[in-house]
């Protein structure tokens, strides 16, 4: 059987990546942070089948002993501090973490297993300013936030771990991919969610910043099939994964109230505070390479991928609904919503 260690299995990416691999018949050891409030939400479900290590990537020792510990044959680095526009306010912290972080965990794995695989969870970010379209593997780095610039440092250390000490380690240039379980401040989440409140009339308008921004948006649960494949090769490499397929933030409004019947002018208004102080005007992954050599493909389309995420929100919403009428006599109106960022 064979052992993987996960980083950030509590977010999006690690708890699709752990579902996977649990079906694959792999030992998972999840590592996490200590938290005052347990947050296991993602992986409720699979939560009793993973071995749980508790680290934080800036701390070198927990890393090399979560190494020692889960004794991995695949390592998927996938903690972070991963939201673009907190970078700004906090540029310590994510340099710290999304940068200096892996260079740990790569430490960590070199010391103590260096024949392990290893995966860095590069991002679409590290393009920033528009040099070239679509952006591939050869496409020159301009990041634009500290989160871009952490990552850009991530992906080069990763090569140069590879190259100096000839380990098996591999970045995956991955363009956004949304899901159900995306943290609420990404913009497909913070739509979806709001989308669901206003429809069931717990919300009143949805404050939003750049509408004009394109992205290429993935289903996550697709992109950690490519993770997975990266380290299955004869030799390690670093792949784009995206969809091909780009979209505006405002048709990803539009799409999302139509699901529902409503009109996004309604009830959308433009808020300076969402606004970045530089931003990455549009991302359009070539993924050929991870099609041809690692014989991946997307299988959720963006249309598909929105409805999944609005049903789910509806769903949600509408279960806390009758939970708080129930256990606590909230009405309707009364009920918090997460305070945006
Ligand atoms: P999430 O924000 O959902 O998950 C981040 C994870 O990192 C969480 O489990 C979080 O733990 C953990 N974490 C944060 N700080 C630390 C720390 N100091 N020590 C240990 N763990 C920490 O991100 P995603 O799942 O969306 O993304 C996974 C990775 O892929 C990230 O590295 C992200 O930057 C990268 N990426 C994501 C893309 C996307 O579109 N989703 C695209 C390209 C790259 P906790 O639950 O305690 O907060
Ligand atoms: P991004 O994702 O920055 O691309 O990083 P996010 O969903 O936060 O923003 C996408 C685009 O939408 C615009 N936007 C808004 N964004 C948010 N969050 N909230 C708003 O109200 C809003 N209004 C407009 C943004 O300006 C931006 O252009 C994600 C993260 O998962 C990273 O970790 C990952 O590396 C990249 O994707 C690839």
């Amino acid at each position: 059987m064979k052992k993987a260690l996960i980083t950030g299995i509590t977010g999006q990416d690690g708890s699709y990546l752990a579902e996977f691999l649990l079906s694959k018949g792999y030992e998972v050891y999840g590592m996490r942070r200590r938290t005052s409030t347990p947050n296991f939400q993602n992986v409720e479900l699979i939560k009793d089948q993973i071995q749980w290590i508790s680290g934080d990537l800036t701390d070198l020792p927990s890393m090399i002993e979560a190494v020692r510990e889960a004794d991995p044959d695949e390592v998927y680095n996938l903690a972070a501090q991963s939201y673009v526009a907190a970078s700004w306010p906090q540029p310590s912290l994510t340099t710290q973490v999304t940068a200096l972080g892996v260079n740990n965990i790569l430490e960590a794995v070199r010391i103590v297993k260096p024949n392990a695989r290893f995966y860095q969870a590069s991002s679409s970010e590290m393009f920033g300013k528009v040099l070239e379209t679509p952006q591939r593997e050869t496409t020159p780095f301009y990041p634009r936030s500290p989160y871009g610039v952490s990552k850009v440092y991530g992906h080069w250390i990763t090569v140069n771990y590879r190259e100096s000490f000839n380990m098996y380690a591999c970045s995956g240039i991955l363009f956004n991919h949304e899901s159900p379980r995306r943290g609420h401040e990404f913009v497909t989440r913070k739509v979806t969610d709001a989308v669901a409140r206003i429809k069931l009339g717990l919300q009143s308008e949805l404050r939003m910043g750049n509408l004009d921004a394109k992205r290429d948006w993935g289903f996550a649960g697709d992109y950690v099939k490519a993770m997975w494949l990266m380290l299955q090769q004869d030799t390690p490499d670093d792949y784009v994964i995206s969809t091909g397929e780009m979209h505006t933030v405002r048709e990803l409004v539009d799409i999302a109230f139509s699901q529902v019947d409503l009109d996004y002018q309604d009830y959308v208004v433009l808020d300076p505070k969402f606004v970045r102080p530089a931003e990455v005007d549009l991302l359009l992954g070539d993924c050929t390479k991870a099609k041809q050599q690692l014989g991946w493909e997307t299988e959720v389309s963006f249309e598909q991928l929105v409805k999944m995420m609005v049903e789910e929100d509806l769903r949600r919403v509408q279960a806390e609904i009758a939970y708080n009428n129930i256990y606590h006599g909230h009405t309707e109106k009364q009920l918090t919503k997460p305070v945006p960022l």
